[in-house]
């Protein structure tokens, strides 16, 4: 049997294990990684796309953004529209000059894995783990299968970076936590297409016939959504009929929408998920693992990566200071953040989506914000603060 040993073991190798990992480093921690899947599925997985400033920084910092500052694009407001009208909400004036960037998460994921492997660390892919022992000791172990045969990480912490599905949140005791979900009674069809944007920064579109975003990742592509209903299929959705939709809901007097070949299109459930305890003994859960956001407000990748920020600062606690204090705070001061990024994500999922008839009372508060949001200077500064992303020091435990 394969032994591998090191100081953390880490699950998954999406954003959050691939952060962890290179921060560890950088701290003189050592780790390795597991992944279930292959290098080319992980790097093609196409998701996400609006990293906050504190991610860039964080990426930066770890000296892993170069082609991210090369080929992402600074943006420096966002635009929206409610029934037609459009306004825009500047970052800059509004939050002390802080922006967003869109860089697509597969970029992210490609840029960190490549670095990690060219440093010749440890990143095992298509190597499930399996099991999960003495979580609660001082020696925990990772039981993975690679290739038909059985390995073990052996390791002082296990940081389960393994998505909603992953086997960490499942590894600690059923009451050690309590679940927070929040089905929504849509989702979301996102398309990929081969065509120059149509507009230099998102727009976010509540319409009749449903809400609409228009993002982007590069000057020739365009990443596109639009609500549709949750037993809907991508087959009910030809090209034509795509880009006719769009065309409806992004629509705004004297703007044009630009169509091209579609390349991926994929239905995406809107769901709120949190538990309100991300650990247990040596086992810490971070990302997708602990919590999932609906899309809306671009918060899931970048709550990950805050995530790990905690994470390294307990690890950098116990190793440098034997100390525990800041790992056992952990989940506390991780989920302020988590809290804000649901509430924020539910107030722009229920702003834009179209949830009654057009005209009906929830309308009515629908625009009534909106209306409010294009006075008011205040409610665009919420707005923006909460969107580029709030930096660390706001939140304290
Ligand atoms: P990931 O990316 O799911 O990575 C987890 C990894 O763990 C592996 N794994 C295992 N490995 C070994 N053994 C096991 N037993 C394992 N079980 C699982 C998995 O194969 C996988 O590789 O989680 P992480 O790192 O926490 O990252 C979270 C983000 O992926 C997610 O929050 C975002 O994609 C959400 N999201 C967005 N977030 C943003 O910040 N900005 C956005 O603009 C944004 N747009 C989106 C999104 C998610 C979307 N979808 C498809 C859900 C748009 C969409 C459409
Ligand atoms: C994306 O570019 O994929 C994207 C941007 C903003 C969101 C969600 C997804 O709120």
């Amino acid at each position: 049997m394969k032994i591998i040993k090191t100081q953390v073991g880490i699950i998954g190798a999406g954003p959050a294990g691939l952060t962890l990992a290179h921060w560890l480093k950088q701290k003189g921690i050592s780790s390795v990684i597991l992944e279930n899947r292959s290098q080319e599925y992980v790097q093609a997985r196409v998701r996400a796309g609006l990293l906050e400033q504190n991610t860039v920084d964080i990426l930066d910092n770890l000296g892993l953004a170069d082609r991210l500052k090369k080929e992402g694009q600074e943006h420096h407001g966002v635009y929206l529209n409610f029934d037609g009208q459009r306004i825009r909400v500047p970052f800059g004036e509004l939050t002390g000059g802080r922006n967003i960037t869109i860089y697509g998460q597969q970029e992210v994921v490609k840029d960190l894995t490549e670095a990690w492997q060219e440093a010749g660390e440890t990143l095992l892919f298509e190597t499930p783990a399996i099991e999960l022992e003495g979580i609660e000791t001082g020696s925990p172990k990772i039981h993975f299968e690679q290739e038909g045969g059985r390995g073990m990480v052996e390791c002082d912490f296990i940081a389960a970076c393994d998505g909603f599905h992953g086997l960490g949140r499942k590894s600690m005791p059923k009451d050690s936590y309590k679940e927070y979900e929040v089905t929504y009674p849509f989702s979301w069809l996102g398309i990929l297409a081969n065509v120059a944007p149509s507009s230099e920064e998102l727009i976010y579109a509540y319409h009749e016939n449903g809400f609409a975003l228009h993002s982007l990742r590069s000057e020739t592509i365009s990443r596109l959504y639009i609500q549709v209903d949750n037993e809907d299929s991508v087959e009910n959705w030809p090209d034509e009929k795509i880009w006719e939709e769009l065309s409806i809901r992004l629509g705004t007097k004297g703007w044009k929408l630009n169509s091209g070949p579609i390349f991926e299109k994929s239905i995406t459930p809107m769901r709120s998920y949190f538990i309100d305890n991300m650990q247990f003994g040596n086992l810490f859960l971070a990302g997708d693992a602990a919590h999932i956001v609906p899309p809306t407000g671009g918060k899931g990748l970048n709550l990950a990566i805050a995530d790990v920020k905690h994470l390294v600062d307990g690890f950098e606690d116990f190793y440098q200071n034997n100390s525990r204090k800041e790992l056992d705070n952990y989940s506390k001061i991780a989920l302020k953040r988590i809290w804000r990024a649901q509430d924020f994500s539910n107030f722009m999922t229920t702003l834009f989506h179209k949830q009654d008839e057009h005209g009906s009372f929830q309308y009515q508060l629908q625009k009534a914000k909106f209306d409010y949001i294009s006075i008011s200077d205040s409610y665009k500064t919420t707005i923006a603060e909460n969107y580029v992303g709030l930096p660390f020091d706001t939140f304290m435990v």
